[in-house]
């Protein structure tokens, strides 16, 4: 790749919105198989059983698409403007992550991937290393046109040690990517392509001797720094776990009624965070600090239309208010009770238990 196409595709990366751009090869970290491996065997996955559906492709990028011979990885700033943790001492609202307080990240950072994905095709033109190495000749006339793949999140590739790779910063002891240039406040994206790209120089570690995100978790889901059994993460267990939360753990989710950033606040890296260019990730007015009273008086109807656009529609409306109703018995504010009772009758079983308890930690 000549150095003018690698600077290119910066400049085009960065009027996209990405604030950092990283290059790596499909098999730069043959380590992450056996860790996924192992994160799997030891159930740290909890009932998210597509992580150990198709381990072959996530564990090995080079497995997933055989062709591709460079993987591209962007970061995304969703810096907040607001302190992220204000909202979590205020008992008588609901605290949604970051990350989630308005539009779905997925579809805008995948329209992004996808044109700069498509400026680099055409700006890369025709691959003839390629047609020379395979023996076709005379080069240049059986050129083939480069490929490319976008990936953000749902597809089975593990993008934080692949961006880890690509010199994007480091995997933090929360195993979040994080840089000294941006902190943690940043979604991940890859493009994989069959163009032949020069690596860059993968991301050095600069947690040193700080724990401040291990110190900072609610449910200690860190068995060891680094690695985390999401069964006990709040994220996990607010947005992914369809079933009850466990008895002894839903004390512990406080008002976190979506997600959770605690990790992420606490890291003192962010002190560098980028402001987030993209407006639509800032805070709706109405899902900075909502009322638990209102949000419990949600129907499935209401539910869809508040949430139309954003990911909290994706877990869908009995998941949500379950979450709801850990908040209220968490609140302590016996006020709460008379809009999470209705909840105690309704036809979704683990909605209904959830309200019960709820009602009954308000009543001692
Ligand atoms: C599954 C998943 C989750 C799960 C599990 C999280 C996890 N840490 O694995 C849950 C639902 C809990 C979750 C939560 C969140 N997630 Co999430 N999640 C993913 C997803 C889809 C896959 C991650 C994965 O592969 N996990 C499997 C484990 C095994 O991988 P790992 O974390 O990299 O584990 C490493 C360590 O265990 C380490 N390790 C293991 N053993 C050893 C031994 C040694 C010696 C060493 C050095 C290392 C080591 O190596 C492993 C491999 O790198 C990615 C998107 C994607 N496709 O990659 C988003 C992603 C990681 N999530 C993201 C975000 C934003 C979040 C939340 C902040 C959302 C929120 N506010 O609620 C939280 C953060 C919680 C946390 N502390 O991690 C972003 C992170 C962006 C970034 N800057 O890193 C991603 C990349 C999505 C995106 N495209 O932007 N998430
Ligand atoms: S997201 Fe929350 S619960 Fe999960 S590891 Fe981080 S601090 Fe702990
Ligand atoms: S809080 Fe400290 S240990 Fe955790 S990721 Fe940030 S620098 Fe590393």
């Amino acid at each position: 790749m000549s150095e003018n196409l690698k600077a290119d595709l910066i400049a085009k990366a960065r009027e996209e919105g990405f604030a950092a751009v990283g290059i790596t090869r499909p098999d730069a970290v043959p380590e992450i198989a056996q860790r996924l491996a192992a994160f799997v065997a030891r159930g740290w996955h909890g009932d998210m059983a597509w992580m150990a559906e198709r381990m072959a492709w996530r564990g090995d990028p080079s497995a997933l698409w055989p062709a591709a011979r460079s993987v591209i990885m962007l970061a995304e700033p969703y810096t907040p403007q607001e302190d992220p943790m204000a909202v979590v001492g205020m008992p008588e609202r609901g605290a949604i992550s970051v990350y989630a307080r308005n539009r779905d990240y997925h579809d805008i950072v995948k329209k992004r991937l996808k044109r700069v994905g498509r400026w680099l095709i055409e700006r890369a033109g025709p691959d003839t290393t390629r047609a020379a190495n395979s023996g076709n000749s005379p080069a240049g006339l059986t050129a083939e046109p480069p490929r490319i793949k976008v990936f953000v999140d749902t597809a089975p590739v593990m993008e934080k040690p692949l961006a880890a790779a690509a010199g994007l910063g480091w995997q933090g002891k929360h195993t979040n990517l994080l840089s000294r240039e941006l902190g943690n406040w940043f979604f991940l994206g890859a493009i994989f392509t069959t163009l032949d790209l020069a690596p860059d120089v993968p991301g050095e570690d600069h947690c040193g001797t700080c724990t401040a995100c291990l110190d900072a978790c609610p449910t200690n889901a860190f068995p060891a720094p680094g690695q985390l059994d999401a069964r006990r993460c709040i994220s996990y267990l607010t947005i992914e776990h369809k079933g009850p939360v466990d008895e002894a753990l839903r004390p512990h989710l406080g008002n976190r009624i979506y997600g959770c950033d605690d990790c992420l606040a606490a890291c003192p890296w962010n002190k560098f965070a980028r402001e987030a260019q993209e407006a639509r990730y800032a805070a709706r007015d109405d899902l900075a600090a909502p009322r638990l009273a209102e949000l419990a008086g949600l129907d499935d109807a209401t539910f869809r239309t508040r949430f139309s656009g954003s990911p909290i529609k994706r877990i869908g409306r009995g998941r949500f208010l379950r979450n709801v109703a850990y908040a209220i018995g968490n609140s302590g504010e016996k006020s709460l009770a008379e809009a999470v009772r209705p909840l105690a009758c309704d036809p979704d079983e683990v909605l209904s238990d959830a309200a019960r308890w709820a009602l009954s930690r308000l009543s001692k």
